[in-house]
């Protein structure tokens, strides 16, 4: 292991984009398609659980379908030699499939299931249906594992440890427009780190960080990971 810095990087949707997995908040982004309301929140579940399941299987569907890109590969070089941790917002899972091992995922996994009565989770393997029982209390109040508006995100105590113990935090393709996730840059430049943010355009939280790179994720990590391990 290169160095003793110790790096954390916040990814969001935008890492995923050349991979083909559609961002929320672009024009063509899932939330042009959908309410999100209605798909990503208890009481939308509430209210229509089958439009929300299809939701989610067609989205688990589709990522069996795509491959991690050359930024989800570069970050799991960059792992593979230097102290580093993803934070991830993505549910998708192309950083374990590109190599990464330390990955939090803060808004939970496509590809895990939730007991709404107990709070049981565990893999989902495929498709998750409304008459679907928990494996542990027997009712039939299984959801996706993931977190939506309103709910608290997972490892939110490891997650702030480790940006406050962070040399260098970098976000990689989010908008910065969905909390607790956009505040961790503020946290991090607080606690002395340097901070950079890598996206095809400037967001609301740009003004948070000491650097800013901008270009396709693909493009834009990669050479910064080379940079990082002196080539
Ligand atoms: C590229 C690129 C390329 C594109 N290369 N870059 C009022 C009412 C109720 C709640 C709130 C409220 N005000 C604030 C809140 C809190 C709320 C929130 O933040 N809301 C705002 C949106 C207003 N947050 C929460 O509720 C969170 N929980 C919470 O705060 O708990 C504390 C608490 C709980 C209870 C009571 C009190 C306090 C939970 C948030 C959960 C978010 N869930 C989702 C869905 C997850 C499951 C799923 O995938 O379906 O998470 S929403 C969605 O947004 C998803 C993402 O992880 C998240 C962030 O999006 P991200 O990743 O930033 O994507 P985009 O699309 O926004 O941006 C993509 C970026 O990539 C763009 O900038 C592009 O330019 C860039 N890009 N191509 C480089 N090739």
């Amino acid at each position: 292991m290169r160095g003793a810095r110790r790096i954390v990087i916040l990814t969001g949707a935008g890492i995923s984009a050349e991979s083909g997995i559609s961002t929320f908040r672009d024009p063509d982004g899932v939330w042009s398609r959908y309410d999100l309301n209605e798909v990503a929140t208890p009481d939308g579940f509430r209210r229509n659980p089958e439009l929300v399941q299809a939701f989610y299987n067609a989205r688990r569907s589709a990522l069996r379908k795509v491959e991690p890109n050359a930024a989800h590969l570069a970050l799991a070089r960059l792992e593979s030699q230097m102290d580093t941790c993803i934070v991830t917002q993505n549910v998708d899972d192309l950083h374990e499939r590109a190599g990464s091992r330390d990955v939090l995922h803060m808004h939970g996994e496509l590809s895990g299931a939730l007991c709404g009565n107990c709070g049981h989770r565990w893999p989902a393997g495929g498709d998750i249906s409304c008459g679907d029982k928990c494996p542990v209390c027997k009712c039939c109040r299984v959801r996706p594992d993931v977190v939506w508006f309103g709910e608290m995100p997972y490892h939110t105590q490891r997650i702030d440890e480790l940006v406050a113990a962070a040399d260098i935090f970098a976000a990689i393709g989010t908008s910065g427009e969905v909390s607790p996730a956009n505040s961790l840059v503020f946290d991090a430049a607080d606690a002395g780190a340097r901070t950079i943010e890598f996206n095809l355009v400037e967001t609301i939280i740009t003004h948070a960080f000491s650097e800013a790179r901008r270009g396709p994720a693909g493009e834009i990590v990669p050479r910064w990971v080379d940079e990082l391990l002196g080539y």
